[in-house]
């Protein structure tokens, strides 16, 4: 007779081996038949086999997925995410556009958005936050933090949820979570060789327990944030300042480019809009147009 199935979540995926966490402590799984697609995050049932193994034999349907796509690969990052954390600092320098992106998955897939700058013991802070005050403008919130300091702002928001950490490599992400749980022991290294190897130090997604119903995901630092699955409608969309204004361009089919009667172009030359937010916009058209092209 095989073993009764048991629920649990994915901890870590590396090709075809998953670590999943069950009450009965986490299982190095295969997963059965071909299927590989499997993420950090995932819901699952597993099928113990002894000796701390098992084999994935069910995935519960997703709430949801962060991935991130350019024309020639998809990546997925993690699933039923219920926050999704993206983590700037005011050293090394952070990209606005990389931000704005992590922004821009999180609204398609409808997840809340918690901007971190992290490292707010550090002089350079006022500066990091001031390079974000349009998009705090916009509505996003944004929160100053030091990963060595008081977290209990932070801890607050983290009760009850599933969070996933990202951002550029050396913000401060595995420090993070290391202070919010002590044991996870991810490898914090000291930032000048990180940088100076050029690897990140984080290599692989990886989901904690914060308490029983408390999750943390940190994940390798981010470079690039292609977002060429989606449509050009979803993207249009997935800018909140935008959508006083979609629908009211003269041409249906408005690029937002330099086309007679645009809304958006409208309402940045009067100042209702950060004119970078319309550039991101022509960039990821770009990009999926080009995508596109390679099919
Ligand atoms: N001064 C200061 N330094 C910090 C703080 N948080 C992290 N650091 C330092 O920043 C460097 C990078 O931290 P990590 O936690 O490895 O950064 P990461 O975001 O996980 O980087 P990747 O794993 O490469 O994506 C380390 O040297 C940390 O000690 C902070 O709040 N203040
Ligand atoms: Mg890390
Ligand atoms: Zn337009």
């Amino acid at each position: 007779m095989s073993a009764p199935l048991l629920p649990g979540r994915v901890v870590s995926a590396h090709g075809r081996s998953f670590v999943v966490g069950t009450s009965h402590g986490p299982l190095r799984c295969a997963v059965r038949g071909r299927r590989a697609d499997i993420v950090c995050g995932d819901r699952v049932e597993v099928r113990a086999t002894g000796g701390g193994t098992g084999v994935i034999e069910t995935l519960t349907p997703r709430e949801n997925l962060l991935s991130r796509a350019d024309a020639f690969h998809h990546k997925a990052i993690a699933s039923n995410i219920d926050l999704l954390l993206v983590v700037t600092a005011a050293e090394p320098e952070f990209s606005l556009d990389l931000v704005q992106r992590c922004l821009l998955a999180a609204e398609v897939q409808d997840i809340a958005a918690l901007i971190l700058v992290n490292k707010a013991d550090l002089p350079q802070h006022a500066a990091a936050l001031a390079r974000l005050a349009p998009l705090a403008a916009i509505g996003y919130e944004v929160l100053g933090v030091s990963a060595h300091g008081d977290l209990s702002a932070l801890r607050q928001r983290l009760a009850g949820r599933t969070t996933l950490m990202v951002g550029q490599s050396g913000m401060g992400k595995s420090s993070l979570l290391n202070t919010l749980v002590p044991d996870a022991a991810a490898r914090v290294a000291d930032i000048s060789s990180a940088l100076n190897s050029g690897r990140h130090t984080t290599t692989h997604t990886a989901l904690h327990a914060l308490d029983a119903d408390s999750w943390l995901i940190d994940s390798p630092g981010l470079q690039e944030f292609a977002l060429a699955q989606h449509s050009l409608p979803e993207l249009e969309h997935a800018f909140p300042d935008f959508r006083p204004y979609l629908g009211q361009c003269r041409f249906r089919n408005c690029r937002h480019r330099s086309e007679p009667g645009c809304a958006l172009v409208a309402a940045e030359a009067a100042g209702r809009l950060w004119p970078a937010r319309r550039a991101l916009l022509l960039r990821l058209q770009e990009e999926r147009e080009f995508a596109d092209r390679q099919r």
